[in-house]
C-alpha cells in the first residue's frame, strides 16, 4: 500500500484485549456443540475456508436513482478501490477474490493489476461485463438493448465487449465470466418476447465459443428494472433453458433481490443444483425488490435457508456444484468497508449455521412426515449463536476478533479522506 495501513502491531494491540472472553465464549459455545456432536474446531477450519469475492465497485458510496451522496476518502481509482478491498480482507478474512466489472476497472496494464492485487493477497473471481450503460466514444447505443438489440451492429459491440471482458480475465487470472443485461422493453407491444430471447441465445452462443476450455459463463436473471414491462432473462426458468441450451459451461447466478418479493429463492437454488446449474451469487438483502440492502441484515432466515441447500448439496455430492460466491449490494449511507465487512460475516454465519443442521436428525423428521420436529433441526441451528466460533476463525487467519470496531480505532478512513482528495464525478459505486 502506498498510503495508510492497518499495521499488524495496531491490529494485535487490539486484540490482544479481547482474547480472554473470546477463549472463555469460544470454550464455552465447543461444550454445548460437542454435547450435539458438533466438532467445534472442524466448523472453525471450515469458517476459515470460506470465501465471498468483493465486486470492486462496492467500495465506492452506492447512491437511488436520484442522488449519490459520495462517502469521505472514497476511493478515485482502482487502485484504491483494492487498497480499500485488501483492508477489509485484512479485517475479516472472508474476501480473498475481487470481482471486476469493466470497463469500469479498465486499466492499460493487468498484469500490474494482478501483481498489485497478489501483493494484497488477493486474486480475481468472475470478470463481470457492463453493456446496461454507454461508455464515452462507443460507437453505438444501448438505450434499446445490447445482446439482444434488433440491429445485428449493437448486438456485435456487446458481444464483443464480453470477449473482451474474456481476454481481460484470463490476464488476472479469473475462470468465469458474469453476463446481466438490463435488455427488455418498456411497453406491451415494444419488443417481440419470442425473438428477443432468439436474439439473446445467438449472441451468448458467440460469446460462449470464445470462452477458455476452463471457463463458465454465468447467466444473471432479473425480474424488472424502474420503468419496465418486460425483462429478456426476467427469472429462473429462462435462466436455465438458456443455460441448458448454450451448453456445459454456461450456469445460472442467483442475485438475491432479482425475484419477486416473497418467491422461495432456497428452493430455485435447491432446482438449479439438481440440473447442475447453480453457477453462483450475487448476495445482498432485499425488502421489496433489487434494494441492494446489506446481505442479512433483513431476512437473515431465508440467507441461511440458501446455506442449507448449499450445504445439502455439498454433503451429497452433487454433480456439477461449485458455486462462485460475490456481494452485490450497494451502500448509501454506511462506510461501504464496515458494510462489506459485515455482509461477509454474516455469510460465514449462515454457512457455519448451515453447517451444524443435524442432518441424520432432519431426514429423519422429514422421513417420519414429522413437519414441526424437521424444521426445528433447522431452527436449532438458526438460533445458534455461532459468533465466538466466527471471531476465532478471523483471529486464526490474521485478522481482527471485533473488525469494525478496529476499523474504526484505526482510523483508517480519516487517514484516507486526507490521501484522498474527493474528485467530483468519481466513477466509484453506482447509481
Ligand atoms: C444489476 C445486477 C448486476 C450488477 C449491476 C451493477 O442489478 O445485479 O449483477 O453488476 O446491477
Ligand atoms: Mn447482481
Ligand atoms: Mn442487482
Amino acid at each position: 500500500m502506498t498510503g495508510f495501513s492497518i499495521s499488524e502491531d495496531f491490529l494485535q494491540s487490539e486484540n490482544a484485549p479481547r482474547k480472554s472472553a473470546l477463549d472463555e465464549d469460544y470454550t464455552a459455545l465447543s461444550r454445548s456443540l460437542a454435547r450435539r456432536g458438533i466438532d467445534s474446531e472442524a466448523l472453525t477450519r471450515s469458517v476459515m475456508a470460506f470465501g465471498v469475492a468483493i465486486p470492486t465497485w462496492g467500495v465506492g458510496s452506492g447512491g437511488t436513482r436520484f442522488a449519490r451522496f459520495p462517502g469521505p476518502g472514497e476511493p478515485r481509482h482502482l487502485f484504491d478501490k483494492l487498497e480499500d478491498c485488501a483492508t477489509i480482507h485484512h479485517l475479516a478474512r472472508a474476501t480473498p477474490t475481487l470481482s471486476p466489472h469493466f470497463p469500469w476497472d479498465a486499466t492499460s496494464d493487468y498484469a500490474a493489476l494482478r501483481e498489485i492485487a497478489t501483493g494484497y493477497g488477493l486474486s480475481f473471481d468472475a470478470v463481470n461485463s457492463n453493456t446496461f450503460q454507454d461508455q464515452p466514444g462507443q460507437a453505438h447505443s444501448y438505450k434499446f438493448g445490447s445482446l439482444c438489440h434488433v440491429d445485428r451492429a449493437v448486438r456485435a459491440q456487446a458481444i464483443a465487449h464480453n470477449i473482451d471482458c474474456i481476454t481481460i480475465g484470463r490476464q488476472l487470472g479469473s475462470r468465469a465470466l458474469t453476463v446481466w443485461i438490463a435488455d427488455g422493453s418498456n411497453f406491451a407491444g415494444q419488443s417481440n418476447l419470442t425473438e428477443a430471447l432468439d436474439r439473446y441465445l445467438e449472441s451468448m452462443a458467440e460469446i460462449y465459443a470464445a470462452l477458455p476450455a476452463d471457463w463458465r459463463v454465468f447467466l444473471e436473471h432479473k425480474l424488472y428494472e424502474p420503468a419496465f414491462y418486460s425483462t429478456v432473462i426476467s427469472d429462473w426458468g429462462t435462466s436455465l433453458a438458456a443455460a441448458q441450451e448454450l451448453g456445459p459451461k454456461a450456469q445460472c447466478l442467483v442475485d438475491l433481490g432479482h425475484h419477486a418479493p416473497n418467491v422461495n429463492i432456497e428452493q430455485i437454488v435447491a432446482r438449479l443444483i439438481r440440473f447442475g446449474k447453480l453457477g453462483g451469487f450475487h448476495f445482498n438483502d432485499s425488502k421489496y425488490g433489487d434494494d441492494d440492502l446489506d446481505a442479512g441484515s433483513v431476512e437473515p432466515f431465508r440467507l441461511f435457508l440458501v446455506f442449507n441447500e448449499l450445504i445439502d448439496a455439498e454433503r451429497r455430492g452433487a454433480k456439477g456444484f461449485a458455486p462462485a460466491y460475490m456481494l452485490d449490494q450497494s451502500h448509501n449511507v454506511t462506510d461501504p468497508i464496515e458494510s462489506l465487512l459485515q455482509s461477509a460475516i454474516e455469510l460465514q454465519r449462515a454457512y457455519a449455521q448451515a453447517l451444524i443442521v443435524d442432518r441424520p436428525a432432519l431426514a429423519a423428521a422429514q422421513a417420519a412426515n414429522d413437519a414441526l420436529g424437521a424444521h426445528l433441526e433447522l431452527k436449532r441451528a438458526f438460533t445458534t449463536d455461532v459468533s465466538p466460533i466466527l471471531a476465532m476463525a478471523r483471529l486464526r487467519a490474521g485478522g481482527a476478533i471485533a473488525p469494525i470496531e478496529i476499523y474504526r480505532a484505526s482510523g483508517y478512513r480519516k487517514q484516507k479522506v486526507s490521501e484522498r482528495p474527493q474528485v467530483t464525478g468519481t466513477s466509484a459505486g453506482i447509481v
